[in-house]
């Protein structure tokens, strides 16, 4: 407590206005899950699965109930979320394969290279898809440009994802545990003859595919892409949670003396859902559910490390998620057929490729004992994209010449000091929508997808889908037809957004 009084006193001393001197500096930790549902956690309501770390840190910290990703995959959300740029903006940030190329420019301002200006040690460890060197690279030699071309001291990482090949860590570059004698090829193309797939060898497979995923086989589980050779290197899928974490928590120790930026996005609980054995069985929900419990372990592991080094006080810790919910994503692992009464997605419709508030509408918390009143809930309108605009105003760094241009300084919000946020915020999957105070509205034209997996699909008529988020969080009730003004507004707005380039 003593020692809680002390650390806000000095933050108070040292906060000259917008910026903290040397001394003050928070570390930042952001957490980010993959496909983690706002119903997913205990601290939005979850029974099926617990998960005490995430809900000590609501308990320290402050939960958000309508905090946003960009997009409702995860390429493009991550993608907002360094550059400050709405994905949408860009063409080329879906989601990625194996072996795509880098999409953000090697130089360019992100959320990682405004904190290393500002003095940081930055890491990301984890699920990077966000392509690497190239593309179509030889993943023999360094593959570059990666992360540590856009900030990052320290990376390592998964090229895309769990459900795609290259199946091996890249730690600054290289690929870790490669034998020269066993080289590692990677094809999005043709197969590799002799190869098995897991459609020669479907029989043999350890989790059935349900959709895509039927080509390279690696520790009994067939992917998307092919691949030959480089087995020494390839992971095993129950380790990853164990491998990220160790990584994660010794950049925290090896950068203990601060400040230090660690971007920790864990695999977990992406395609395909594999947890460790000690998670098997924690809940009745099956792999997706175990996964669940072996997310919040891994985030229980950085508070761990964080308390024993003493830097719980002064370290922001930030859980969100890339995108929301989804059942089946591809593999046969009873996600439907075990979920009973979960709402992965919460109260909102939709998840995971969705425009619904599910897809985006994300879980998310963050902790500052020095600084963040604990147990607050928020309704503030934020936005990933808005980190770096208010991460960089936090360490007093100024954003030149166009960088985060969709990113606005919200940290007020953030921190609990204001329940003002975003006014509006645009929310992408496969075409962008608006949210605006209460309103949301959504754009004629295309279709959507509804649920969880297996989807239905929604078309959307003239003159769009207009709902009142206050009055009804669902989306149940079109009211698009009893207010025009509204309808037209928004969709000028809509268009205005998009035509304009960003707000900076
Ligand atoms: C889809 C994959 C899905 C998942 C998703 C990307 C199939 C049939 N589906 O194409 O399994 O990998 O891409 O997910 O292959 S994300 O969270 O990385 O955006
Ligand atoms: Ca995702």
């Amino acid at each position: 407590m003593m020692m809680r009084v002390l650390t806000a006193m000095m933050v108070v001393l040292v906060f000259g206005g917008a910026g903290l001197s040397e001394t003050a500096k928070p570390n930042i930790v952001l957490i980010y899950a993959d496909d983690l549902g706002y119903g997913d956690v205990g601290f939005n309501g979850a029974h099926a699965v617990k998960t005490p770390n995430l809900d000590r840190l609501a308990r320290e910290g402050l939960r958000f109930t309508s905090s946003y990703c960009t997009a409702a995959t995860c390429t493009p959300s991550r993608y907002s979320l360094l550059t400050g740029e709405y994905n949408w903006r860009r063409k080329g940030t879906g989601i990625l394969s194996g072996d795509a190329a880098l999409i953000i420019e090697p130089g360019r301002t992100t959320l990682a290279s405004v904190l290393n200006d500002a003095g940081y040690r930055t890491g990301v460890v984890g699920k990077w898809h966000l392509g690497m060197g190239g593309g179509r690279n030889d993943w023999n030699g360094l593959v570059k440009p990666g992360p540590n071309a856009l900030g990052f001291d320290y990376s390592y990482v998964m090229a895309a994802t769990g459900d795609r090949v290259p199946t091996v860590y890249v730690k600054n570059g290289r690929v870790v545990g490669l034998d020269p004698d066993d080289p590692i090829e990677v094809s999005y193309r043709e197969g590799f003859e002799g190869v098995p797939t897991g459609q020669t060898h479907r029989r043999e497979l350890k989790m059935d595919w349900s959709r895509g995923h039927n080509s390279a086989i690696v520790n009994g589980i067939s992917r998307i892409g092919h691949q030959r050779g480089g087995e020494s290197a390839w992971w095993v899928d129950e380790d990853m949670a164990d491998v990220f974490t160790v990584e994660a928590v010794s950049f925290i120790e090896r950068n203990r003396g601060g400040p230090f930026f660690l971007f920790f996005a864990t695999h977990d609980i992406h395609v395909p859902r594999v947890p460790h054995g000690r998670f098997v069985g924690q809940t009745e929900m099956g792999p997706r559910g175990d996964a669940i419990v072996q997310f919040d372990w891994q985030v229980g592991e950085v508070l761990k490390a964080l308390d024993r080094l003493g830097l719980s006080e002064n370290t922001i810790v930030i859980v969100t998620s890339d995108n929301g919910p989804v059942l089946d994503d591809g593999y046969k692992d009873g996600a439907n057929e075990l979920l009973g009464d979960h709402r992965a997605g919460g109260p909102w419709r939709g998840g995971k490729y969705s425009v619904f508030e599910g897809g985006t509408r994300m879980p998310t918390v963050l902790r500052w004992p020095s600084r963040v009143e604990a147990g607050k809930t928020t309704d503030a309108i934020v936005s990933q994209v808005d980190y770096l605009a208010s991460f960089a105003s936090l360490v007093g760094e100024r954003l030149e010449g166009g960088a985060g241009p969709d990113s606005e300084n919200v940290l007020g919000a953030l921190l609990g000091e204001t329940e003002r946020g975003r006014e509006r915020v645009v929310l992408h999957a496969g075409f962008t929508v608006l949210r605006e105070g209460d309103w949301k509205y959504i754009p004629p034209g295309r279709g959507t997808r509804d649920g969880l997996g297996p989807w239905s699909r929604v078309r959307i008529a003239e003159p769009g889908m207009l709902f009142n988020l206050r009055q009804d969080p669902g989306e149940t009730r079109d009211v698009a037809g009893e207010h025009p003004e509204k309808v037209k507004a928004m969709r000028a707005r809509l268009e205005a957004i998009k035509a304009e380039g960003g707000v900076r």
